[in-house]
């Protein structure tokens, strides 16, 4: 009888009949950590001299399956063993192995699997390889034995795009060799390790199969699609060359360049950025006020006003199977309203998003409109999306406050406004609370849940329990003008249009921005979201401005020109024939370049490294001034915002991770140079200052 072992406790070994079974038990997600690697080393040593056990079945206990290596220990001395060694001693084995997927099997995860002989998932599993959204590319043979599986295309598929597939699709694909019915991963992969022993199959090790076949062609094609969609981002191209090593060398040879590049990738500011981002994405919502706090119950939902704002935070709702009921002012508004929920819908419909069965029944029973406030005495949580006017809002509010049953929360999703003064028109202050949105609602994953003074600390829960329902990304803001996001914002835009006086185009700008990584340049978003918006901000903050302030005027120009963007064809860009794709137009330079002769500026040339420099200088100040001020808890809140609502490139880590990677000396340096022109816009954020004194970075406030 073949003794069970426990090695380190984070592998288990026992033998039944014939069969060993090896267990990873390392939650929550049984991560290759290096006690794992130790014990599934031990653990197919002893398999591999045990004379009772003929085949092995490798589980994960717990949720799931191994969901990959450790991200903890990346950037850290290695320890041994090294996994792609591991598994080439699993690969190795002189009897068959067998691995059981459930739950995630990611990564190397994934890639422990490809080592073993036979590979068995649950139904619900879902396998993967995702080292390209950490900045990595898979370094434990995922490249060199996927492609041995599936082909080329579907492997660079799954690895460039890193997206997770179910096990149905696996199966067609090569992937695994069976689905289970069983629901246990143990009861399942003894009823396969049975089944093979029965028909005495022997070992099949996927590196001794013949290498994948591919062109120079497909693999220039694959490069050149990839370099388009990849804005900068550097391991999808990795990925390439090692499915390219695959195909083109021996399987050692394969494994030793998958290595070299997953190495480099490893040491790439990409990789700390993106793995900053990961942990980021599970810590905003960590939250000492959040602490064993328990979330209001919210399944009925009230929203006021069923503009572009107010729709789409319906159907967002709705999408997440909560209750809507949204109030108009008159029967014709609520019936535009209705109108366009049901686009929506029915767009999610065709998208896939919800099925047939769904859609029509969020239309029959969980949505209607109405102009009455009675409507909403049941509601658990109304959010106001009315006009951005203060007096409009208390109006609003007071209303709520007659109907709303104790306890229901009032959510307002002012973009600017003071919540403490919204919460004031009320008797429950404890109750208001700002649940800020972005448009599309139905789409953006961020929401800011804005803090006022006399907010219950369980309604900040609940305004964190409804982003997760909702499937968005909670950030936790103070109240000022703009919040995190759209403060920030109106600082590196004002940066912007001082440089385009300075002498940078619009055009130069958003190259040198896209080129840096963002989705969209500044001027391309103002034109998607309209110049009047920007206009009237502008207007509502001029009796305030300080007349040092510089107030560039070729925006209000065109907006004059009734030259409000995409939406009017023609903004800073051209729109042709009802195109989303702008051309540069000579009218817009002529605007500035007048405004310029109007200042007295002699126009300099910026190179995309100036301007890139400038703007990141204001979004980095005016964000560490948003950490200062306690609008933001933390540096990683004001990159959240900026990953998740505004476009900023995920492999760059969001404006504070990417000011410590430059350097906060670097970016003071720039604030205090730049300052010498414009001292009233430039003043340097003191934290800033403190922190280049003490020699810390913005990702020391982050615990
Ligand atoms: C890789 O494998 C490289 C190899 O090719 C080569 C190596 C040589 N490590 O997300 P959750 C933590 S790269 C460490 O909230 P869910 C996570 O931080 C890796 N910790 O749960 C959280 O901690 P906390 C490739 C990890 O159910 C807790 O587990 N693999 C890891 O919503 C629960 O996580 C991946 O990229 C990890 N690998 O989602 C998979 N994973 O409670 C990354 C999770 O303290 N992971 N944690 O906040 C995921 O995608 C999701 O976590 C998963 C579960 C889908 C597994």
């Amino acid at each position: 009888m073949t003794p069970t072992n426990s090695y380190e406790s984070a592998v288990d070994y026992d033998v039944t009949d014939g069969v060993a079974v090896i267990t990873v038990q390392n939650p929550p997600v049984n991560a290759l950590s290096v006690a794992v690697r130790r014990g599934l080393d031990a653990a197919f040593a002893q398999f591999s001299t045990d004379t009772d056990a003929k085949i092995a079945v490798l589980i994960g206990e717990g949720r799931t399956f191994i969901a990959g290596a450790d991200i903890k220990e990346f950037g850290k001395p290695p320890q041994e063993p090294r996994l792609p060694d591991l598994i080439q001693r699993i690969e190795n084995s002189e009897k068959p192995v067998i691995a059981v997927l459930h739950g995630t099997a990611l990564g190397g995860g994934l890639e422990v699997a490809l080592g073993a002989h036979y590979r068995l998932a649950l139904p619900s599993a879902k396998v993967g390889l995702p080292e390209v959204t950490l900045g990595l590319i898979p370094g434990a043979g995922g490249t060199q034995r996927l492609p041995r599986l599936t082909g080329v295309d579907a492997a660079l598929s799954l690895m460039t795009s890193g997206r997770p597939i179910k096990a149905e699709e696996a199966l067609n694909l090569g992937v695994i060799d069976q689905i289970s019915t069983e629901t246990d991963p143990k009861t399942a992969g003894l009823a396969y390790a049975n089944q093979l022993l029965a028909t005495k199959a022997t070992v099949r090790r996927v590196g001794e199969m013949p290498a994948p076949l591919v062109t120079a062609t497909e693999l220039a094609d694959w490069r050149s699609k990839l370099t388009k969609k990849s804005r900068g981002q550097l391991s999808p191209l990795a990925c390439v060359d090692a499915v390219e090593a695959a195909a083109t060398l021996d399987f050692a040879s394969g494994m030793t360049r998958e290595r070299e590049l997953f190495m480099s990738m490893l040491a790439s500011p990409q990789r700390a950025a993106l793995i900053h981002a990961f942990f980021a994405e599970r810590k905003v919502s960590k939250l000492p006020e959040l602490q064993g706090m328990d979330a209001r119950s919210v399944t009925k939902v009230g929203i006021i006003g069923g503009g572009t704002m107010g729709a789409g935070i319906a159907v967002s709702c709705l999408l997440s199977g909560l209750d809507v009921t949204l109030i108009e002012r008159n029967e014709d508004a609520a019936s535009t309203a209705k109108a366009t929920v049901t686009r929506l819908l029915g767009d999610s419909l065709k998208r896939g998003k919800i099925s047939e069965a769904k859609h029509n029944a969020i239309l029959a029973e969980s949505f209607r409109t109405n102009i009455d406030y009675a409507a909403l005495s049941q509601a658990d949580l109304v959010i106001e999306a009315v006009f951005e006017s203060m007096e409009v809002k208390h109006d609003v509010f007071r209303q709520l406050d007659a109907v709303c049953k104790p306890g229901a929360i009032l959510a307002s999703n002012t973009s600017y406004l003071d919540i403490n003064e919204i919460a004031a028109a009320t008797n429950r202050p404890q109750d208001v609370i700002g649940l800020h949105f972005f448009s599309p609602a139905h789409v953006m994953k961020l929401l800011e849940v804005v803090v006022p003074d006399a907010t219950a600390p369980d309604v900040v829960a609940t305004g964190f329990a409804l982003a997760k329902t909702l499937n968005k990304i909670a950030v936790r803001a103070g109240v000022c003008d703009g919040f995190i996001g759209n403060r920030i914002l109106a600082t590196y835009r004002a940066a912007a249009d001082h440089m385009v006086l300075d002498g940078a185009s619009p055009y130069d700008i958003d190259r040198a921005l896209k080129a840096f990584g963002f989705a969209m340049g500044p001027f391309e978003v103002s034109d998607l979201a309209g110049l009047d918006i920007g206009w009237a901000t502008r207007k509502r903050k001029a009796p305030t401005l300080d007349p040092r302030a510089r107030v560039a005027k070729f925006a209000d120009r065109l907006c004059e020109l009734s030259r409000f963007g995409q939406k009017t064809s023609r903004g800073f860009y051209i729109y042709a024939d009802g195109s989303r794709r702008g051309s540069p137009d000579a009218e817009v330079l002529q605007f500035i370049e007048a405004e310029r002769g109007e200042l007295g500026i002699t126009p300099q040339k910026m190179d995309d490294e100036t301007i890139v420099r400038r703007y990141m200088a204001a979004m980095i100040n005016e964000g560490a001034k948003v950490v200062a001020e306690g609008i933001a808890q933390r540096p990683l809140d004001v990159d959240m915002t900026f990953l998740s609502g505004y476009g900023f490139p995920r492999h760059r880590g969001g404006p504070m991770h990417y000011a410590d990677e430059i350097g906060l000396p670097a970016i003071l340096t720039d604030l205090e140079r730049y300052a010498q022109d414009d001292a009233y816009f430039w003043q340097p954020s003191q934290l800033i200052r403190d922190l280049v004194a003490k020699g810390q970075t913005l990702s020391s406030l982050n615990d």
